[in-house]
């Protein structure tokens, strides 16, 4: 019997939807991925409420590639977890190198180096090493990597830190505050020990790691051609960085040729989700990446651009006068000199510095809840930059 040409069609089309469908029930996964771009109306449900994977692409894992400590030959990278710390933090800093270690490194036995303005103590080095299979090295900042550069004058970092203290901004009035700060942003990847490392991830003392994952992070990062991921994106105080835009903008006017085609601008401008916030940073929306997790190419930092941003800023001096963050300085650096595509949402981190979380929807995690983002008073669900940052970049 002859059928007639339209409904066979339809009936081919029939049979290829419901394979479509079925491939897409049994990959979840994967299908969420696939969707990782733009959220053009914003965020209106979180997408770590969706089940998530792993990234796409070939992944480097411990059972296929020899990451035994002590290898000379490993299929490790030139990377490090990297922590400025005080001796005072060891316990906390423990218990997170305890989760890190749990739920990756004792896979992969990357290295861990250890940064202080003041030496290390034996007890510190000890307790330290003994969780951890990677080698640990304990390193001290340099003097002139951590204290206030000559044309600081200190007379008016105390009366303007003094008021930036009334105004109710945190640690304003502590020195050592704004050194970690500058160190952060323009320092870090000078120090001689990290002469021969590339790649770092910013670990702080107190956060803490839910999800097991699984591959090499820091392969990932080279081998997709990535520069800096973030798992938490934040609004920040803009009382803490009233000239830091106007500064930004001084800079790239005089470096127009530094900005990338494919920057973060819209994101880095954004004056709709909340006005007054970009009125008092004076053009700056303050999104940012939550920087206490980082994972990056220091080469970034190394380069020309950046270079020349830092100094810029450093010489402004609102490291010192003002409370300038490195979250925002590398933040805008980033997005406005680095291509978009080569910044990654690690959304199978589950992360949590308080009080903020990143926590996917994983079988791979334990400890937090899905989709949480906060913990505390009801305010703190505004400082969501994530919005934002999925509408003007992307979800990748
Ligand atoms: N060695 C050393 N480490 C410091 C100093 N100040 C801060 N750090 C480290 O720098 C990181 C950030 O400091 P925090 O005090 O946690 O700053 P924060 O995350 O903005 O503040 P909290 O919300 O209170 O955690 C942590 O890893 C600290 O251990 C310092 O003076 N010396
Ligand atoms: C490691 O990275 C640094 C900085 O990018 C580079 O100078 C060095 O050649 C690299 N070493 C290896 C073995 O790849
Ligand atoms: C990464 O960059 C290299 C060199 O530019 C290129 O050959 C490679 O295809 C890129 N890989 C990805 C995944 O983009
Ligand atoms: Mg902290």
């Amino acid at each position: 019997m002859a059928i007639a040409r339209p409904i066979r069609l339809l009936g081919a089309f029939s049979i290829l939807l419901v394979l479509v469908v079925v491939f897409y029930i049994s990959h979840p996964t994967q299908t969420f991925i696939n969707l990782g771009s733009r959220l053009k109306d914003g965020m209106t449900r979180d997408p770590l409420l969706d089940p998530t994977g792993e990234p796409e692409g070939i992944l480097w894992r411990a059972e296929d590639n020899d990451y035994s400590p002590d290898s000379e030959n490993s299929a490790r990278i030139n990377a490090t977890l990297l922590s400025l710390v005080r001796n005072e933090e060891l316990n906390d800093l423990i218990k997170t190198m305890e989760d890190l270690e749990r739920t990756w490194n004792h896979k992969f036995n990357y290295p861990w180096t250890f940064m202080n303005d003041k030496p290390f103590t034996e007890e510190f080095k000890r307790k330290t090493q003994a969780v951890t299979k990677g080698k640990c090295h304990y390193e001290l900042v340099p003097k002139e990597h951590w204290e206030e550069p000559e044309w600081i004058d200190g007379e008016l970092v105390k009366e303007s830190n003094k008021m930036l203290e009334e105004a109710g901004i945190q640690y304003a009035d502590k020195s050592s505050y704004h050194r970690m700060c500058r160190w952060n942003s323009g320092m870090f990847y000078k120090h001689p020990a990290l002469a021969n490392t590339r790649y770092y991830w910013r670990v702080e003392p107190k956060v803490q790691f839910f999800c097991n994952i699984d591959y090499d992070v820091f392969r990932f990062m080279q081998d997709n051609n990535k520069t800096y991921g973030f798992t938490i994106n934040l609004f920040d105080a803009p009382e803490s960085i009233p000239t830091l835009w106007p500064e930004t903008e001084r800079f790239l006017a005089e470096h127009p040729e530094y900005l990338a085609d494919n920057n973060m601008m819209e994101w880095l401008v954004d004056d709709k989700l909340r006005p007054e916030h970009n009125k008092k940073a004076n053009g700056y929306s303050t999104c940012h990446f939550w920087s206490n997790f980082e994972i990056g190419d220091m080469d970034f930092f190394r380069g020309e651009r950046y270079e020349a941003y830092f100094n810029h800023l450093d010489r402004a001096g609102g490291f010192f006068y003002e409370r300038w963050g490195d979250a925002p300085v590398h933040s805008i650096a980033l997005g406005l000199f680095e291509d978009a595509s080569k910044v990654h949402w690690f959304r199978d981190i589950g992360y949590r510095h308080i009080p903020y979380f990143n926590c996917p929807n994983s079988p791979k995690c334990s400890g937090c809840k899905a989709g949480q983002f906060y913990e505390g008073a009801s305010f703190l669900a505004k400082e969501d930059c994530r919005p934002n940052y999925f509408k003007y970049v992307g979800t990748h």
